[in-house]
């Protein structure tokens, strides 16, 4: 069976936890506490030696990097589909995942933020400034990307909604002003009325604190 590392708070474990549930697909979840640095801790690096989440265990081996595990997800499992048969429309997806777990993401990271604090002492406030300046500069990218819907490309979701929900999730607990983004806000909204995406949310996961 499959075996994800995951922690409720990690938005980049919350992709693949939506996509397995997507998908349909059986998997056992293994938490890994950021907040007690498990992800540096000798256990964790035997699997996966780069020391983030998530990190997903199959017969193969175990795949690290959220992205790519969304791919070979899609190219190997059964379930539902997350990205377009047509190469145009397929790029359109993979641009807007990227435009979140490339652009954004990284430089909000758990990392970047104790770097911020630790070593450069910036206060409480100024590091939440610069994690919600961060989303307001990608999400100002997104919103004119996004369609009718109710998902961010038609009809059925895909990997974009996938890696815009847990931004979303983030970005409120950082209090971003979602009001001046109407087409994300009625993504996340939807998106969440559905169990792939509630389920996995970080309230309904077993390591939540
Ligand atoms: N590009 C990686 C990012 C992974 C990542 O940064 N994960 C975060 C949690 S969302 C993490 O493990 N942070 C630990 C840390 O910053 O020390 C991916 O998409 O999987």
């Amino acid at each position: 069976m499959l075996k994800l590392y995951t922690y409720f708070r990690s938005s980049a474990a919350y992709r693949v936890r939506i996509a397995l549930n997507l998908k349909g697909l059986e998997h056992e979840l293994i938490p890994v506490n950021l907040l007690k640095s498990e992800q540096s801790g000798e256990a964790y690096l035997h699997k996966n030696g780069q020391g983030l989440l998530p990190a997903l265990e199959t017969e193969h081996g175990v795949l690290a990097q959220s992205l790519a595990i969304l791919e070979w997800l899609e190219e190997t499992q059964s379930g539902a589909a997350l990205l377009p048969q047509d190469p145009w429309q397929k790029a359109q997806v993979r641009n807007f995942c990227y435009a979140v777990a490339c652009d954004i993401h990284p430089i909000d990271n758990l990392r970047v933020l104790k770097y911020l604090s630790n070593e450069l002492g910036v206060t409480d406030d100024q590091k939440n400034e610069w994690y919600r300046h961060w989303v307001i500069e990608g999400f100002n990218k997104l919103e004119p990307m996004i369609g009718a819907g109710p998902f961010c490309f038609g009809t059925e979701p895909s990997l974009a909604d996938v890696c815009l929900v847990p931004q979303v999730f983030n970005a409120l607990r950082f209090k971003v002003d979602m009001s001046v983004y109407p087409k994300i806000s009625r993504v996340y909204e939807h998106c969440n009325t559905l169990e792939a995406f509630s389920n996995a949310a970080p309230e309904n996961q077993p390591d939540a604190q």
